[in-house]
């Protein structure tokens, strides 16, 4: 998850593909933690907690983000929170986690690609910053 400033710097709202096009198309190296035909899962490059972990879509079908979704997008949306389930399980966050949509400039998102952060291995605090 980016802080404040570096998603202030890098969040243009966009159409244009972005890292996790890279990552999924295996263009750059990430630590994989789950993948099947529909999804990615892999370790954030800068974690926020113990566990942090991003769930994304390997079509993003228009999804920069939640506030683009339509209809259509209700199975992969549900699937996203289904496989943070099975990471956190597959994780041993067995007493708890937090997920994290960060959407818009406002929302602090830094990648125009929709993704669920799952977050664990510390307390969480609330509310969040
Ligand atoms: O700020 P939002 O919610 O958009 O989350 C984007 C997340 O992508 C941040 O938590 C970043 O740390 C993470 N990120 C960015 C890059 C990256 C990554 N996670 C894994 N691998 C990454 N690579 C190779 N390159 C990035 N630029």
């Amino acid at each position: 998850m980016a802080s404040e400033k570096e998603a202030a710097l890098a969040a243009t709202p966009s159409d244009s593909p972005t890292i996790f096009d890279k990552i999924i198309n295996k263009e750059i190296p990430s630590t994989v933690v789950y993948e099947d035909d529909k999804v990615l899962a892999f370790r954030d490059i800068s974690p926020q907690a113990p566990t942090h972990i991003l769930i994304i879509p390997k079509s993003r079908d228009g999804l920069t983000g939640l506030s683009k979704a339509e209809e259509r997008h209700t199975e992969i949306l549900g699937r996203l929170l289904y496989t943070a389930k099975l990471v956190a399980k597959q994780e041993g966050l067995d007493d708890g986690y937090r997920i994290v949509i960060n959407d818009g400039p406002s929302g602090c998102q830094s990648v125009y690609h929709i993704h669920v952060h799952l977050l664990g291995g510390r307390q969480m605090n609330w509310p969040p910053g």
